[in-house]
């Protein structure tokens, strides 16, 4: 089955003022969506990054690709690294770690593959994950993300949420989520205000959520020194640590002396850095992201290393919409080793591009569409309205420092602050 077309486009959706170690997000997130046209009316959707460097480098590669097959997926892999022409991608929020030419291969690569296996699972009338090797699990279990945030964005009203800076405003909005979504595990993203603080919030979780496992990622704001204090401060809390300081060194140090695992979306981003890690014994847990990793199918090689050597696989997310929640939940679902409830960023957003009604969160889970591919369906107009809010909003890349000094004039992002 022969690709004929390849449509791009970039799409923009509210974001709510979430707070980070780089500073806030501003009132719009970025995606790419990427349709992949066959003949006979089988076709595949994608969706990434959204800033302008990352589209530049989709861009190359669509030229390229009519007339491939969408069951040669090696050879798509070679057609993107010789379009990208050893170009390395790089961001300013450097919340996905460090950057490389394998890294920005992966990452273009990974929007095809996932549209190239959506279009295979609707030839051949099967779910993405029976072509992944087939379901491990019938359901994927996600966890609430928390975050500090402000109670609106700049010269606007507040959102439904409100402000979210004190211990008993994290309760009240994972109140909301796990009543809502039913989630167990609750991660809350840190590196926003002093270790001592984001402790109280944690423990006023933990009196909160009896018997729901507990994660913090501060997003490498902490030295070792501090990471380790707040290790023994949480002893017996968390569930995992994620992120709490840069680099694999640094987290090896912190490991040495932490009661509960480590984990990184930061530190081990591609499969270069797993020898070091783990030779160092830095992590417990790798936070997986297909985004980044390859696509789905190198996602499993990575769950295949990491059960080699002992470490667990969670699952890392940025704002996305409705089609990376689909290839989350597949790949998940295909990956036996993949026990940690994913992130999601899911409940953050108030519109998507796909049609309602597939994934739903039912106990913090969602089944996996037992539809051909992907098992979504794209909403044409609502990805028309995200590309005129993409116009109209005119980011071109996420960058959540300069939005930060709106507020706090001076800002500096909080990386190993503390
Ligand atoms: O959305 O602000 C955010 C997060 O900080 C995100 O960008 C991170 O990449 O969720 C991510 C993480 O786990 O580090
Ligand atoms: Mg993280």
């Amino acid at each position: 089955m022969k690709i004929r077309d390849v449509v791009l486009t970039p799409v923009a959706f509210a974001d709510a003022p979430l707070l980070n170690v780089m500073g806030v997000h501003e009132p719009f997130a970025l995606r790419g969506v990427v349709q992949v046209v066959c003949d006979d009316g089988v076709g595949g959707l994608g969706e990434s990054y959204g800033d302008a460097a990352f589209l530049g480098e989709v861009r190359k590669v669509l030229p390229e690709l009519a007339g491939h097959d969408i069951f040669d997926l090696p050879g798509l892999k070679r057609i993107i690294a010789r379009a990208l022409a050893g170009t390395v991608l790089t961001d300013e929020h450097g919340l996905i770690g460090g950057f490389s030419i394998r890294k920005t291969i992966a990452s273009v690569y990974s929007l095809f593959e996932v549209a190239c296996l959506d279009a295979q699972g609707q030839f051949l009338g099967r779910p993405v994950a029976d072509l992944l090797g087939g379901k491990a699990r019938d359901a994927v279990d996600f966890s609430a993300y928390l975050f500090y945030k402000y109670g609106a964005h700049l010269g606007a009203e507040e959102d439904s949420w409100g402000e979210i800076l004190t211990p008993e405003a994290l309760v009240g909005s994972a109140k909301r989520m796990v009543d809502e979504y039913g989630f167990r595990s609750i991660k809350l993203k840190g590196g926003v205000f002093a270790p001592e603080q984001e402790i109280e919030g944690v423990r006023a979780l933990a009196e909160a959520f009896p018997g729901h496992p507990l994660r913090i990622d501060p997003n490498a704001a902490w030295t070792p020194a501090t990471s380790i204090r707040v290790a023994a401060e949480l002893d017996g809390v968390l569930e995992y640590l994620e992120d709490p300081t840069p680099g694999i060194e640094g987290m090896a140090e912190v490991a040495r002396e932490a009661s509960m695992p480590l984990a990184t979306n930061m530190c081990v981003v591609n499969f270069g850095d797993l020898e070091p890690a783990f030779r160092a014994r830095a992590i417990g847990v790798l936070l997986s992201d297909h985004h980044f990793w390859g696509g789905m199918r190198d996602t499993q090689a990575l769950s295949v290393a990491c059960e080699s050597f002992g470490v667990g696989l969670s699952m890392h997310s940025n704002s996305h919409l409705g089609i990376s929640l689909a290839a989350m939940v597949h790949v998940a679902a295909a990956t036996p080793h993949l026990t940690y409830a994913c992130d999601t960023h899911w409940p953050w957003k108030t519109a998507d591009v796909i049609e309602p009604g597939v994934l739903n969160f039912v106990d913090g889970a969602v089944a996996v569409p037992d539809r051909p591919g992907l098992g979504i369906t794209l909403d044409q107009d609502a990805l028309a309205r995200a590309h005129e809010d993409y116009v109209r909003c005119g980011l071109t890349k996420r960058d959540d420092v300069t939005y930060m000094r709106k507020y706090t004039p001076g800002f500096e992002p909080n990386t190993a602050r503390w």
